[in-house]
């Protein structure tokens, strides 16, 4: 009788859906239960021995079936501390007006809901067009409800734009450096988890009665010609074909607008390092994410990659991020590192080095803590922008 019980859920989870919330699992449950749980939203790594899942109430019932152990987590933030959608794209065209001659202001392109992508171009000799040799791609929020990333970006661009007149390293960074920031890849999604669902995690794509994509997912393989890299492979429960889960890829590589405007800048620019601000779990990865595969540059990614996490200070003052290769926590296929590296060395034929940092230990930390977040994730950003003048291009 159980059997069929979990037969018939095991069949059915994928065609429901429900209210969701934040459950807290064992590493040994989760390994345990991956493959049999085909589609698992992890929100994050909580300490060296927990998972945190987003679930929903059938998924919360199967884990019961299954005798797994789990405690819900409570999400702390208070919304008001996070600006509105309006509010972000006011911020970007503010910090344009404040400083016209270190910035320029761009719109990627446009969304499914007609919200545009803003991109803030910085540079002390011309923010317009790129004439210097180093630069450097700050994104974030391909996530919908992971809202610190987007505080996080604006806070970098604010910070360095502010410091430019008085702090010379700083001067000597924006004038040596084009730096390209998008305080937020998902409009869409994000203004409908602030507004609505603060779960969300895709864009808002309407198919067949089922809304939204996981952009993350979604990149077109890591053009590496190696069935690894590419977009849909489905190895454990960490991508899915179907469009009601919140890890869906989409129902073609590249099939999101997101997506391709992320990847007609890559095309457009050589950045040395790109950073995907991302929550949480207070790790910064590299590629690939995929497999166990290294990339070519094995070592100086993962050289690279351990000094940036050394500059960023936990959350406790108890240590520093955790540097890891992305497929340590659980591989999967799409995500944009594992493009961005695939396609810069094996199609363009320069090297953009991309790294994602897991910032913080939930989603959208309350305001007491969000300015200290900022303080100590920019140490990361700022580190890894300096750093683009030690690599070729
Ligand atoms: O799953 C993701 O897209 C990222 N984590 S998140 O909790 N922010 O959703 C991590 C992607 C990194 N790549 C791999 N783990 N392969
Ligand atoms: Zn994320």
């Amino acid at each position: 009788m159980r059997r069929i019980a979990l037969f018939a859920l095991l069949v059915l989870i994928p065609l429901l859906a429900s209210s969701e919330s934040l459950v807290r699992i064992s590493k040994a449950d989760f390994y345990r239960i991956q493959d049999k749980f085909k589609e698992l939203d992890v929100a994050g790594r909580y300490g060296n021995d927990y998972i945190d899942i987003v679930a929903d109430d059938s998924q919360i019932q199967l884990l019961d079936l299954m005798m797994v152990k789990y405690s819900k987590v409570n999400r702390i933030d208070s919304k008001a501390t996070y600006p509105t959608l309006i509010q972000v794209n006011d911020s970007i065209d503010k910090l344009h007006s404040l400083y016209p001659a270190l910035t320029d202001l761009e719109t990627l392109g446009f969304t499914v809901l007609g919200n545009p992508i803003k991109m803030l171009k910085i540079n002390g000799v011309n923010p317009s067009y790129d004439q210097v040799n180093d630069e450097f791609l700050l994104m974030a929020n391909h996530h919908a409800r992971e809202w610190q990333t987007v505080t996080t970006s604006l806070f970098f661009v604010d910070s360095i734009l502010k410091s430019y007149s008085s702090n010379a390293a700083i001067k000597n960074l924006v004038d040596s450096t084009f730096i390209v920031v998008i305080p937020t890849v998902n409009p869409d999604g994000y203004n409908y988890s602030r507004t609505s669902d603060e779960w969300w995690r895709k864009n808002r794509t309407l198919r067949g009665g089922f809304y939204g994509a996981d952009i993350n997912r979604n990149y077109g393989g890591s053009c590496d010609g190696k069935r690894d890299g590419e977009w849909g492979n489905i190895y454990n429960s960490s991508t899915s074909h179907y469009p009601n889960t919140d890890i869906y890829c989409g129902p073609y590589p590249n099939s999101e607008r997101e997506t391709r405007y992320i990847q007609q800048l890559i095309k457009d620019y050589d950045f040395d390092i790109s950073i995907s601000l991302h929550s949480y779990s207070e790790l910064v990865i590299w590629p690939y994410g995929s497999s166990a595969d290294t990339v070519l540059d094995n070592e100086l990614i993962s050289s690279l990659g351990t000094r940036i996490a050394s500059k960023i200070l936990k959350q406790n003052g108890t240590g520093y991020y955790t540097p890891e290769k992305a497929d340590a926590l659980y591989p999967t296929t799409g995500d944009s590192d594992d493009w961005i590296y695939g396609y810069t060395k094996y199609v363009k034929g320069i090297t953009t080095l991309p790294f994602t940092f897991e910032v913080d230990t939930g989603f959208s930390p309350p305001e007491a803590n969000l300015d200290k977040l900022h303080r100590r994730v920019f140490a990361g950003i700022l580190y890894s922008a300096f750093f683009c003048d030690s690599l070729d291009g």
